[in-house]
């Protein structure tokens, strides 16, 4: 098939599934057609099978907001005719359901039969999506995309819960390639940041107010009274400021490494002991299940779609949001010498069951199935 991906190039969790997808896909013999404002950051390497399409936003004094809605429907419009696409799967609602509505009335109009698919990931439901200034247009353009997916069973139930959905919503959880996230054996890291063999807790996001990082650093505060060990904060975002001084006032800055973006993360999660999430929200939690593919295992709150992926006392602990003295007890049952090694262990098989090469063939195969239910449609 000829599919177009839409999604934020950013870091980002959808970013990251949107192109580790076409990835599969383009491995899998399809061709895919990145359809976004920057190259995605994980696109990074030549494949015959994958083609990049930049939209461009051209400014004008008169935009103080300029309409990116608008020039990405036009250039989904411009792809789909030139390059004969099967299909558009575009990820994170917000705009990118309602241009794609936009760019498929378009096409309609010329002839032309593009199927849909909105991949929902989280914050465009549970959080962005449903304040009142986007939910009319977030409900209308799931309504109106030929195929729904969600990254978890919470993630349908919060958009049913939230929206007027006509649609089935298909639920396909997110995935990693085992085959890049893994032990690395890079030792020698470990001794750089744990020169006298402390435990290594690590915590990766876009540091936004929902992942609650405030709560790994006052976690690792206590932790690190008990059990020497050692904090690296991966990622960068508009929380950090408040979280560098927070970790003055605690005076944890010399155990304490904010590491910035990093693109082979995974070099750093093989080195780790313990990832910690405590997010206030989370459809899915891809950071985890990427640590735990690199056999760390994880604590994290209960929200959201993380018990569909956290087995509680098996891969790692769950605690309710905020409840600090609680990780703080999950964290230390877990650093024991004698308990880490089995749940790292079970994380590494539970990571094993969202393969990219298990999860992979069901975004084909809904792309099949949608794609001949509209078909059928335009047949009649
Ligand atoms: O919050 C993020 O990390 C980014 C956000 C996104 O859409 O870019 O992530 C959401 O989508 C990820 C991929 O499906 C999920 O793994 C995350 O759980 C989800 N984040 C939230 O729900 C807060």
């Amino acid at each position: 098939m000829k599919i177009g991906i839409v999604c934020y190039p950013t870091f980002g969790g959808s970013g990251v599934v949107a192109t580790e997808l076409g990835k599969y896909l383009s491995k899998n013999g399809h061709q895919v057609h990145f359809i976004t404002y920057s190259q995605p950051h994980r696109l990074d390497f030549f494949n015959e099978n994958i083609f990049y399409h930049e939209v461009v936003i051209s400014s004008y004094p008169l935009f103080e907001y300029p309409p990116y809605e608008l020039a990405l429907a036009s250039k989904m419009v411009d792809v789909v005719k030139h390059e004969k696409l099967d299909l558009l799967h575009v990820h994170y609602a917000i705009p990118h359901a309602s241009a794609a509505y936009m760019a498929k009335q378009i096409l309609r109009s010329q002839g032309i039969s593009i199927p849909v698919i909105t991949t929902l990931h989280g914050t465009d439901i549970t959080l962005v999506g449903k304040d009142a200034s986007y939910e009319p247009v977030v409900t209308f353009s799931i309504n109106q995309s030929d195929g729904v997916t969600a990254v978890s069973e919470d993630l349908k139930r919060d958009t049913y819960k939230h929206f007027n959905i006509t649609n089935d919503i298909e639920v396909i959880p997110n995935f990693v390639d085992i085959s890049r996230f893994r032990k690395q054996g890079k030792e020698h890291f470990k001794k750089a940041i744990c020169p006298n063999g402390e435990k290594l807790i690590v915590h990766a996001s876009n540091f936004r107010a929902v992942k609650r990082i405030e709560d790994v650093i006052m976690v690792f505060d206590q932790v690190r009274k008990q059990i020497p060990s050692k904090l690296l904060l991966v990622g960068d975002g508009p929380e950090r400021m408040k979280l560098e001084a927070l970790c003055r006032e605690l005076d944890t800055c010399a155990d304490i490494r904010f590491l910035g973006k990093m693109e082979a993360v995974e070099e750093i999660l093989s080195v780790s002991d313990v990832f910690i999430m405590p997010s206030e929200k989370e459809s899915f939690g891809l950071a985890a299940l990427e640590a735990m593919a690199c056999e760390v295992p994880v604590i994290s709150t209960n929200t959201g779609g993380l018990p569909e992926l956290n087995i509680h006392g098996v891969t790692g602990f769950m605690s309710n949001v905020g409840d600090v003295p609680d990780m703080v007890k999950n964290m230390i049952t877990l650093l024991d010498d004698k308990v880490l090694p089995v749940f790292k262990k079970n994380a590494l098989a539970r990571a094993k069951e969202f393969d990219v090469n298990t999860i992979g063939p069901r975004y084909v195969a809904y792309y099949e199935k949608v794609a001949s239910k509209v078909a059928g449609m335009v047949e009649r």
